[in-house]
């Protein structure tokens, strides 16, 4: 790929930033920014990442100059740690952080997070104070009575006394994850590297795929669980995090406040491409939720227009039928995401790339270097003007 595809792919900021940057510092970079705030990597994230990249190039770069190896560790040390600040405080907002709730269940892991935090402060300083104060303002022996009494009050009693509060209080206000939920029902199976969704109606199941849209407030039952290995399902925005295991089902209770776009990400690690297993979540007004469901348990249109009948062709001929479904046509592939209505869908697998028409091209043709051990294989054989009728297909699958 060259640097062109590099960036149209999107977040190839890091190679710009610092060519020298090894792949690993690169990708873990990318991990920190991704999984902190995914839209804002051309934002704040990147231009913590930028920071922090440039740092590591010019600090290279100098220690061959004037500048002394310790005046360079200072100042890389002062931008690394700046860098890092600008990190953690980019993670405190946006569509992907447990510290920016929109449903009430996240809303109370957030208090609880601040609480806790909280109160490990004001031990923290008040154990240094101390600390300071007998070995800088008064240094004097102490007697063996008070030192014991030091060790049992300070070291024993109060922290049984403080954790134990705490236990109490955060057991106490815990969301339960098995709660009752309104009635919605959606079924999630994690994949590699991708999730199976289907929404339970009194007509039967509405299946679609990497993507989960609920009516806002309303309690939605998730029931999870997985194919073959160990996933998480987690909208940190929405609340806490819940495990998916193969051939057990796990339940999440969760409800939306406030509509808008969040982001999910799996929390387990999963295989080599764990960190590019995302999707993309609407909580809707619930009159457009019914709307959209409607819509989404419907079959799929025929293609409108050439270039949608040339890409329907194509999609035939090259065998995307044997592993993805399209409901009312031949395709009824069942090894990837359903595509019935994938031209309707905010991103594209499990949340790697946009759905604008070129992205779907992008997609079919570089599966393998968007994502490591993809089970999906690249079409880099077909010509671009094939792509561009398969994406213009799919694109109108709305
Ligand atoms: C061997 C099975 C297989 C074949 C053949 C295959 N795919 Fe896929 N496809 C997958 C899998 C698996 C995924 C999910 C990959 C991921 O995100 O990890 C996928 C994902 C996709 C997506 C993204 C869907 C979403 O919800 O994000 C599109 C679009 C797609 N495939 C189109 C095609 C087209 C077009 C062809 C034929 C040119 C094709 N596929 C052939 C298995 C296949
Ligand atoms: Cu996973």
């Amino acid at each position: 790929m060259g640097r062109d595809d590099e960036s149209r792919l999107g977040h190839g900021f890091l190679p710009d930033v610092c060519p020298r940057l090894s792949h690993g510092a690169a990708q873990a970079v990318h991990f920190i920014c991704h999984s902190a705030r995914w839209e804002e990597c051309s934002g704040a994230g990147a231009a913590a990442a930028g920071t922090f990249g440039t740092s590591a190039c010019s600090g290279r770069q100098e220690t061959g100059g004037r500048v002394t190896a310790r005046r360079w560790k200072s100042k890389a040390g002062t931008r690394a740690g700046a860098s890092c600040a600008l990190l953690l405080l980019a993670a405190c907002s946006g569509r992907q952080s447990a510290l920016d709730p929109a449903g009430e269940d996240a809303e109370t892991l957030a208090l609880m997070f601040t609480v806790m935090v909280t109160a490990a402060a004001i031990l923290w300083l008040c154990l240094n104070g101390l600390f300071f104060y007998v070995t800088r303002v008064s240094p004097r022996r102490m007697s063996r009575k008070l030192a014991n009494g030091l060790v049992i009050g300070g070291g024993i009693l109060m922290p049984l006394v403080l954790i134990g509060a705490l236990l109490a209080w955060g057991l106490s206000i815990l969301p339960d994850h098995d709660q009752p939920g309104d009635g919605l029902v959606i079924r999630v199976q994690g994949e590699q590297w991708w999730w199976r969704v289907a929404y339970e109606t009194p007509e039967g199941d509405v299946i679609s795929a990497n993507e989960i849209r609920m009516p806002v407030g309303e309690r939605v039952s998730f029931v999870l669980d997985s194919h073959r290995v160990i996933h998480s399902f987690w909208i940190p925005s929405l609340g806490g995090k819940m495990d998916m295991f193969p051939g057990r089902q796990t339940n999440l209770s969760l409800r939306a406040d406030e509509a808008g776009i969040y982001r999910g990400q799996c929390a387990e690690f999963c295989g080599a491409s764990h960190a590019w297993m995302a999707f993309e979540v609407e909580a809707m007004e619930p009159d457009a939720f019914d709307a959209w469901l409607a819509a989404e348990a419907a079959p799929a249109g025929p293609p409108d227009g050439g270039a949608e009948a040339i890409g329907r062709q194509i999609f035939a001929r090259e065998g995307c039928g044997g592993c993805h479904e399209i409901r009312g046509t031949e395709f009824q592939g069942q090894v990837g995401p359903d595509l019935t209505h994938v031209g309707s869908r905010h991103s594209l697998g499990a949340g790697r790339l946009g759905a604008r028409l070129e992205d779907f091209s992008t997609w079919i043709a570089h599966t393998d270097d968007l994502k490591p051990g993809v089970e999906m294989p690249p079409f880099d054989h077909l010509p671009q003007e094939e792509l561009t009728a398969l994406a213009a297909y799919l694109k109108g699958l709305q």
